[in-house]
């Protein structure tokens, strides 16, 4: 390996490759088919039925995906549950609102979801152009939530150490190459980006630094879009607030399911990893001005003409 010492302003030749970390170019995107079989995805594609009711949390790994599980149970069950027996007391997340390829469709190729009530949740990081096209075809929602992906890097290189020596440097390069799991970013933030401008009533785009700036005014958004808006009442008596205050970083993670417990089947050692420090900026601490500014030179590149951008 040669030297990693450059600022990471200039490209290293030191960088991982995509094989050795289980990446897998799959129609047009990079897949970890480790954990995620291209055959699950192939029969999600083929044998997954959206009803209009479904509701679909999709993101890039790292980029609130547990948070807004949190928040979309919270709001589509909270004439269920109070917050004192709500499900998400003793259980992860990443567990009421399952992923489609890595827990669905990798267990059996056509998973029973009939059993499932309405509105029924589910997730992916799948890219849009790789969703089953009956989602395509129906009325069902899809919530995107996108982070900068500074701050993406940099989660996913602590969220990854126990498995994966690479330094930050490495994960960085193989970014901006595109090579990393279900990238290129640009690309899995453009599918989204252009159905959320086509089909507003079907995908709604949110944006992690915006829900932590104003997480009661983004989460009445969510909700209105889900087709679960708060009534006045519930305004005014803190409804909002409450549901805010429960999927706070502060108040999951200090749950004992959050803090000592593990997903079965799961190959993350611990669900104490998905709550790090649940912060905007951190990249400041860990990439140099250079390299951000050489990513954001990419970035501009290739979201130019979208009117997507990132600060
Ligand atoms: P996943 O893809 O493994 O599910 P995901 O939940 O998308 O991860 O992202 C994890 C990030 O969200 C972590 O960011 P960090 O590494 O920069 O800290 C995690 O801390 C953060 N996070 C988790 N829950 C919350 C929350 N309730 N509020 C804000 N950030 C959160």
């Amino acid at each position: 390996m040669e030297s990693k010492e450059s600022s990471l302003g200039t490209p290293s030749a030191a960088a991982s490759n995509a094989d050795d970390l289980g990446l897998t170019q799959f129609q047009g995107f990079w897949i970890p088919s480790r954990s995620v079989p291209t055959s699950s995805i192939i029969a999600f594609q083929k044998n997954f039925q959206a009803l209009d009711d479904a509701i679909i949390v999709v993101s890039k790994p790292k980029s609130g995906t547990t948070w807004l599980k949190a928040l979309v149970f919270s709001i589509v069950n909270r004439h269920h549950y109070t917050f004192s027996n709500t499900p998400l007391n003793s259980t992860n997340p990443h567990l009421l609102v399952p992923y489609l390829d890595i827990h669905l469709y990798k267990k059996n190729p056509n998973p029973d979801l009939s059993t499932i009530s309405s509105p029924r949740l589910f997730s992916t990081h799948l890219p849009y152009p790789m969703l089953a096209d009956s989602i395509k075809r129906s009325n069902c929602r899809i919530v995107y939530i996108i982070r900068n992906p500074f701050d993406i890097i940099v989660s996913l290189w602590h969220f990854l150490r126990f498995m994966d020596d690479r330094s930050v440097e490495d994960h960085f390069e193989m970014f901006c190459r595109g090579e990393e799991g279900y990238g290129p970013f640009w690309d899995h933030a453009l599918g989204y980006w252009n159905m959320s401008l086509e089909k507003p009533s079907n995908v709604l785009f949110l944006r992690y630094e915006e829900l932590k700036e104003d997480p009661v005014a983004q989460t009445k958004r969510l909700a209105a879009f889900l087709g679960f808006p708060f009534s006045i009442e519930e305004e005014k008596t803190g409804m909002v607030n409450q549901i805010v205050d429960f999927c706070s970083f502060n108040n999951l993670k200090d749950l004992e399911v959050n803090k000592t417990g593990k997903n079965p089947g799961s190959i993350i050692p611990n669900n104490k990893l998905f709550f790090r420090s649940g912060k905007v900026g951190d990249y400041v601490n860990h990439l140099s001005p250079t390299a951000v500014e050489r990513l954001s030179n990419i970035l501009e590149e290739k979201l130019s003409g979208s009117g997507l951008t990132f600060k």
